[in-house]
């Protein structure tokens, strides 16, 4: 037995020196020292010694299996260390590299004219008022005295969800519930998505954005209409902008104006953007009806109120010369990142 053990130790470390992966001394560690090993199995078997032999062949075998235990542990250290030099050999970093371009991402343009819009109100004391874009038929129309057979509730215009639900086609159904909900003052602005069933073209999309605003109070006159409108336009085009009204019609104001701004192009003497007017229509507005102040239970009788409307889109296009709504939409990188 003890010639055994000699052999296996003998065997054990020449094994030993030839190893050079981990996995492999893992291997060797199980195939002398494990459960079943080779070492083991000679130390299970040592009831058939002597009395006398027992404790000499014990000793030698505990001893070999300590020594191969620090041998182990101590080629288990070299290769851990080649290991680490490999690999800090392989990464080494060069720190004279130049870093990589990292493109930023800015506003969408739609979102910028949005901001500009929001801040110059916001700045005159105005709040923001939202609401959803699935609408009842009544705030979309009804209460904003469309009448049933108006041409602006023909299904060519509107996307009908049921006989009394409706995409909203404009945000004002936003002004209405404000109305219903608060007492005067009434000052907001309502930005959101709107939508009309119109064919896609250069000038036209199903879903488009709008801000409406609106104001209610005692003695709110068209002059404070054209004053804001005003302050609006040289915010948003330039401190010599002026504006126009031109008379027109809407249910829901009396009396009613399309708005007008100079030609930002041309200052007013004529170009392409204009079309040669030296003005481009930018807005709607009036003094808001006395039927819908009355619906929504504020008494025209001491009340009075203004409001407006325009569609982002419109003025984005205007503002950066873009001459296709569709660019607003489809999103192409080499398009946005010109603004
Ligand atoms: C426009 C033009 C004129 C408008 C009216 C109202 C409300 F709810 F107060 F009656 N909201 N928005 C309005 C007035 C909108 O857009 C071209």
């Amino acid at each position: 037995m003890k010639e055994q053990l000699e052999a296996i130790r003998k065997q054990a470390f020449d094994k030993l020196e030839e190893i050079n992966d981990i996995r492999e001394l893992d291997e060797l560690k199980v195939h002398y020292l494990g459960k079943k090993g080779e070492l083991t199995q000679i130390l299970k078997g040592m009831g058939s010694l002597s009395p006398e032999e027992r404790p000499i062949v014990g000793q030698l075998a505990n001893d070999i299996r300590t020594a191969l235990e620090e041998r182990i542990a101590e080629v288990k250290e070299r290769l851990i260390k080649a290991l680490r030099d490999e690999k800090l050999k392989s990464e080494t970093l060069d720190v004279t590299m130049p870093g990589r371009i990292r493109h930023l991402g800015k506003k969408h343009p739609l979102t910028a004219v949005l901001d500009e819009i929001k801040d110059i109100f916001l700045g005159m004391g105005y709040e923001i008022a939202e609401g959803p874009e699935v609408e009842l038929d009544y705030n979309n129309f009804e209460a904003l005295n469309i009448p049933k057979n108006h041409p602006a509730r023909d299904t060519q215009d509107t996307f009908y969800i049921s006989e009394n639900v409706v995409l909203r086609t404009h945000t004002s159904p936003v002004q209405i519930r404000h109305m219903k909900s608060h007492k005067p003052p009434i000052r907001i602005i309502c930005p959101g998505r709107v939508y009309r069933s119109d064919a896609v073209d250069a000038t036209h999309s199903p879903v488009f954005h709008q801000v409406e605003g609106l104001v209610v109070d005692k003695g709110v006159t068209m002059g404070d209409l054209v004053g804001t409108l005003q302050a609006f336009a040289r915010g948003i085009f330039g401190e010599n902008t002026k504006i126009r009204l031109r008379p027109h019609h809407f249910p829901f104001t009396e009396p009613s104006a399309e708005v007008d701004v100079s030609c930002w192009g041309c200052n007013g003497s004529g170009c392409r953007i204009c079309k040669g007017e030296g003005w481009v229509e930018i807005l709607g507005a009036g003094m808001v009806h006395p039927n819908v102040l009355r619906e929504c239970g504020i008494d025209p009788e001491v009340y009075s109120g203004f409001a407006f409307g325009m569609g982002i889109e419109r003025i984005t296009m205007g503002k950066y010369g873009i001459d296709d709504m569709r660019l607003l939409f489809e999103n192409d990188i080499r398009f946005l990142k010109q603004f």
